[in-house]
């Protein structure tokens, strides 16, 4: 990356370690947050999705969701130019396009979704292929244990276990609210991890690479929890 993008994008894990830091601490943690959200919100108030901070994660977006990109901007994909590569210690390496996606079974699943830095969105209709079916098919071989997620911005990667990864509520997901993905939510597929922050779910993904040991990913190499679990409780389908 040019320099001057990455001088930018060093402001952002400080801010972002100190939210985590604070929720760590507890109710007074969580009390504070906003605040340094909104100080945070302010100062990037010159920040467009366009520009090239690195920064335009804390724009408010339609439903509660907020828009993150580490770079600032991502080229656009579809089903005339988007490939899924599944490589790394596997028997057979694959490449998908979106339609063959499509083509595979559908899962569907319904959570809260939740970000470290205070925000959620309950009740999330994501749909798509489940990551165990895209793994069986490549056939993981000795010693693959973890995946690592690459993304077609060019920066942001994502890691699990592969125990993490065979999970019934993972997905390669291709619909989100029950609709294609759009670009800004990741589209066309992003990762979906249901019972982990948000962070884990990278979206723009390009690369599915099965490792022999977990590569910590873009915001872990920052300070954030490899395993990114919620608790028990944001963890449950959504009463409805
Ligand atoms: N490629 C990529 N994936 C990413 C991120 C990112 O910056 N780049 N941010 C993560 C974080 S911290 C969150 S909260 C969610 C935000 O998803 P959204 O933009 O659809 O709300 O994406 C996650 N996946
Ligand atoms: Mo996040």
């Amino acid at each position: 990356m040019a320099g001057k993008p990455k001088r930018r994008a060093e402001g952002a894990p400080v801010g972002r370690r100190a939210v985590l830091g604070m929720l760590g601490a507890g109710a007074a943690g969580i009390a504070a947050a906003p605040y340094l959200q909104r100080g945070w919100e302010k100062a990037l108030s010159v920040a467009s999705e366009k520009d090239a901070t690195g920064l335009t994660g804390l724009l408010p977006n339609p439903g509660g969701f907020r828009y993150f990109s580490v770079v600032g901007s991502v080229p656009h994909k579809d089903e005339t130019d988007y490939e899924l590569r599944v490589d790394g210690l596997v028997e057979r390496q694959r490449r998908y396009t979106l339609a063959e996606l499509r083509a595979m079974p559908q899962t569907r699943v319904v959570r809260d979704v939740l970000c470290t830095d205070g925000w959620r969105v309950n009740g999330t209709p994501f749909e798509g292929v489940l990551l165990a079916d895209l793994l069986d098919a490549a056939g993981v071989r000795s010693p693959g244990a973890a995946i690592r997620f690459t993304c077609f911005d060019g920066e942001y990667t994502e890691s699990l276990t592969l125990e993490q990864a065979r999970r019934a509520d993972v997905l390669v997901a291709l619909n989100m609210q029950d609709k294609p993905l759009t670009h800004a939510h990741g589209g066309p597929v992003r990762l979906y991890v249901a019972p982990m922050y948000f962070y884990k779910s990278a979206k723009w993904l390009s690369g599915i690479t099965v490792t022999d040991k977990v590569v910590p990913g873009y915001w872990e190499e920052r300070g954030y929890a490899v395993d990114g679990w919620l608790d028990e409780a944001d963890q449950r389908p959504e009463a409805a």
